[in-house]
């Protein structure tokens, strides 16, 4: 894979009351500049996931790189650029056999033993949180604090993204203990395209 952006939006159908929202959503996104999207739909229809990813994907072009939450069949249905799994989704190396050599593959993480773990997979980076609380994950692992992101960084040399309760305000911090990148849902899903711009501008 190329180097990551310094931002990775996460756009979860739950932050939006319809189809029509999301995909506005995501058109702002691109034209403030976010090349890294990923789509997560936790509803587990997979039907209507798969209608949202291709349009998604037809509005996007190739502006953005897309990734699907979870689902490596909907990624290639869709075609999508990658996948992302959490622990309790496929393992690396399913997804991997799944997608082939080409597509990004991404994995959550969230504590040392998992980075560790996760360094020895074929995955393209490595994603660790929650860095501070978050509302947007059901049940979510036990906030890290920016120490953890640090210690991961000293785990992997894989491409590192910070997730979970990441803002405008305290992106910078996430940056600065070593992460490569910061995936955010609640912060970019309000106003889209100005939070996304100022994140960019904040990020350099
Ligand atoms: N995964 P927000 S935290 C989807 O810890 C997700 O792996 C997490 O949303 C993890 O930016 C999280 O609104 C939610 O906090 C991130």
């Amino acid at each position: 894979m190329n180097r990551l952006p310094r931002l990775y939006a996460i756009l979860d159908t739950s932050c939006f009351p319809d189809a029509t929202a999301l995909y506005q959503a995501a058109e702002e996104l691109a034209a403030a500049g976010v090349t890294l999207l990923q789509y997560r739909n936790t509803s587990g229809n997979a039907r209507h996931m798969l209608e949202q990813a291709r349009e998604l994907r037809r509005r996007l072009g190739n502006s953005a790189k897309l990734i699907m939450n979870d689902r490596a069949d909907l990624c290639l249905a869709a075609d999508f650029d990658g996948v992302h799994v959490g622990q309790d989704d496929l393992s690396p190396e399913g997804a991997r056999k799944a997608i082939g050599d080409e597509l990004w593959l991404g994995i959550s993480t969230h504590n040392p033993e998992q980075v560790r773990r996760g360094d020895g997979t074929s995955a393209d980076y490595i994603a660790i949180g929650p860095v501070f609380s978050t509302a947007s994950k059901l049940n979510p692992d036990p906030v890290i604090g920016i120490e953890e992101v640090r210690r991961a960084r000293e785990l992997t040399r894989k491409p590192l993204v910070a997730i979970g309760g990441i803002t405008r305000a305290n992106c910078v911090s996430v940056i600065e203990a070593g992460a490569d990148c910061v995936a955010v849902i609640s912060d970019i899903s309000r106003e889209p395209r100005k939070s996304a711009e100022e994140f960019l501008h904040i990020l350099g």
